[in-house]
């Protein structure tokens, strides 16, 4: 990333952007086993910064780190505090949040031993990942000829760095043909979820959405589906094939970084009216004012920087 005028937490201590750096012989450079975490933290009422659902992220760093046999040397209450205070030093008053965890150098090979293994938490301000026009009026997406990790090859349960590849090369190939964003099937050929996202369909009035089998176990995820149990909205959890996707009355994409974001198209067929349909609707809006603090019955989900 270009540099920002940001400081970086590193190993517990703040530090000049330009500074943060590593060897090039970094095991998670050349590997890929690592441990990341995206949060954001949004503006709410009177400039007030609250951080969203920040216990959960933080848990799953750690038990990212646990499948992946990485042993973070900071207790949660250490980074959750980090965060905390990596924002303040920043002034930061809406950012997105990436903490990550990496194995050092030491020995190569692909077994890291006893390399140390390193936490860095960056913070900067990050709008809408699939863009404004997205977020308004939904996206195009394509399903991509790469396959999500079988589950026993990579673990979906774990946000480790390798798995992005699989991400990457899936958003390359449809990007380049002109869509936004790219929907992997898993490896039975069900629909899995977005490049960084997970996925909803509604039909019929019930919402649909895979279950976590060979998925990440999505917060924005969790987050709506109280959100639509609230509602009174039914939810069933079961594979879906990529014809029920084209068929669907409506669909849309969830993640910290996606937020939630509508699905107009997907393979070149419009999703119900080509436009984001009524529950879509009803669901992010709670869900923005819930990030921004303006629903009560969410507060409970809000972390505040005081
Ligand atoms: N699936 C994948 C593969 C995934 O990467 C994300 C988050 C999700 C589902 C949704 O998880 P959650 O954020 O807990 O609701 N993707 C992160 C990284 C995006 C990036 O490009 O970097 C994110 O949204 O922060």
């Amino acid at each position: 990333m270009t540099e920002m005028p940001y400081k970086i937490w590193f190993n517990g201590k703040l530090v000049d952007w330009k500074d943060a750096n590593v060897h090039v012989l970094t095991h998670t450079l050349h590997y890929g086993l690592g441990v990341f975490e995206g949060i954001r933290a949004y503006e709410c009422q009177e400039g007030k910064t609250a951080i969203f659902r920040l216990s959960e992220h933080v848990k799953r760093m750690f038990t990212s780190a646990h499948i992946a046999n990485i042993k973070i040397p900071f207790t949660k209450e250490e980074i959750t505090e980090a965060i905390l205070n990596t924002i303040k030093e920043n002034n930061l008053i809406s950012c997105y949040i990436r903490p990550l965890a990496f194995i050092g150098d030491g020995v190569m090979g692909v077994h890291p031993k006893d390399n140390p293994i390193n936490v860095i938490i960056a913070v900067w301000p990050w709008g809408a990942y699939l863009g404004e026009d997205g977020v308004n009026n939904g996206i195009r997406t394509k399903v991509s000829s790469f396959t999500r990790m079988h589950v026993n090859a990579s673990m979906t349960k774990a946000k480790i760095c390798g798995n992005y590849v699989n991400s990457i090369y899936a958003k390359m190939e449809v990007t380049s043909l002109g869509y936004d964003e790219a929907i992997l099937l898993d490896a039975d050929g069900y629909v899995a979820e977005g490049s960084g996202e997970n996925i909803f369909i509604v039909r019929y009035g019930r919402l649909i959405t895979p279950p976590l089998t060979s998925t990440l176990e999505g917060i924005t995820r969790n987050t709506v589906i109280e959100i639509a149990e609230d509602l009174g909205i039914k939810i069933s959890y079961q594979r879906f094939t990529r014809d029920e996707f084209y068929i669907a009355d409506e669909a849309f994409l969830t993640g910290t970084a996606a937020e939630v974001t509508p699905v107009r198209e997907i393979d070149d067929r419009a999703i119900g009216t080509g436009k984001p349909g009524k529950i879509t609707k009803t669901i992010q809006k709670i869900y923005f004012d819930t990030v921004q603090g303006k629903n009560k019955k969410y507060k409970k989900w809000l972390t505040y920087l005081t």
